[in-house]
């Protein structure tokens, strides 16, 4: 390595039995993690949005520029903004509007399983959204011209590692997608080299919510993995 400021790392040490049982009872938890689409408007406390979002701010990421932004939303006048937006995107994209759908009919083929449509109530309903933001450029100044690294790569972790302390906080998110997102930055008020990469939904599901069984089925670690 060549010369540069150092301070000593150390991390907790497991046996191999505890590193066994730690690794599936995090697994298992995990497992449990639905995309949800149906929230109630109960609350969460403040204090778990910014617990997780301070959590995703730890993910490894290019260069440590931390080339992210966190907007979260619990304003109605805010939500109702960009429900409405989003819909309008989402019209689109179904052919709701008497256009032909952006999407093409092998995607909407794909979500058929989903049974998803333009209307995403849960964008008013659930207590939190949570708008994640990728700084193309900015540095750890944030000064808008530093080249980032890696950014899709750093943000994409860091979202994983914020569904994934909700869910270990016992909160339901989807991570919702609406294409173009533009209208994410106008409403939040995010500079131009900022782009929306997807809003996280974060709250209770609803009483009598469903997911699709389309979305309990999960390869198997035989087809997603292999051991050389
Ligand atoms: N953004 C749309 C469509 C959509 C696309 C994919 I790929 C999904 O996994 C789910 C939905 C929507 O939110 O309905």
């Amino acid at each position: 390595m060549k010369n540069h400021e150092t301070l000593p790392y150390a991390i907790p040490k497991f046996s191999d039995e505890e590193k066994i049982a730690r690794a599936r009872a995090q697994r298992d938890s995990l497992k449990q993690r639905r995309s949800c689409r149906y929230f109630s408007d109960a609350p969460v406390p403040r204090e778990v949005i910014e617990a997780a979002i301070e959590a995703a701010g730890t993910a490894p990421n290019g260069a440590n520029h931390q080339p992210w932004h966190f907007v979260a939303i619990s304003s109605a006048e805010t939500k109702a903004a960009i429900r409405k937006a989003a819909e309008e995107e989402e019209r689109a994209f179904y052919g709701e509007e008497g256009d032909a759908p952006k999407a093409s009919d092998k995607w909407l083929e794909a979500l058929s399983d989903l049974g998803t449509d333009a209307d995403k109530p849960f964008l008013e309903t659930a207590p939190w959204l949570i708008a994640v933001f990728a700084q193309r450029k900015g540095g750890i100044e944030e000064d808008g011209e530093t080249q980032n690294y890696y950014v899709n790569e750093s943000v994409g972790i860091a979202c994983g590692m914020l569904i994934t302390t909700l869910h270990e906080a016992g909160c339901a998110t989807l991570t919702h997608t609406p294409s173009p997102m533009g209208f994410l930055r106008n409403i939040c008020g995010r500079p131009e080299y900022e782009k929306p990469l997807m809003i996280v939904v974060v709250g209770q599901p609803s009483e009598g919510a469903t997911v699709p069984v389309h979305a309990v089925n999960k390869k198997p670690l035989s087809q997603i993995s292999t051991w050389l």
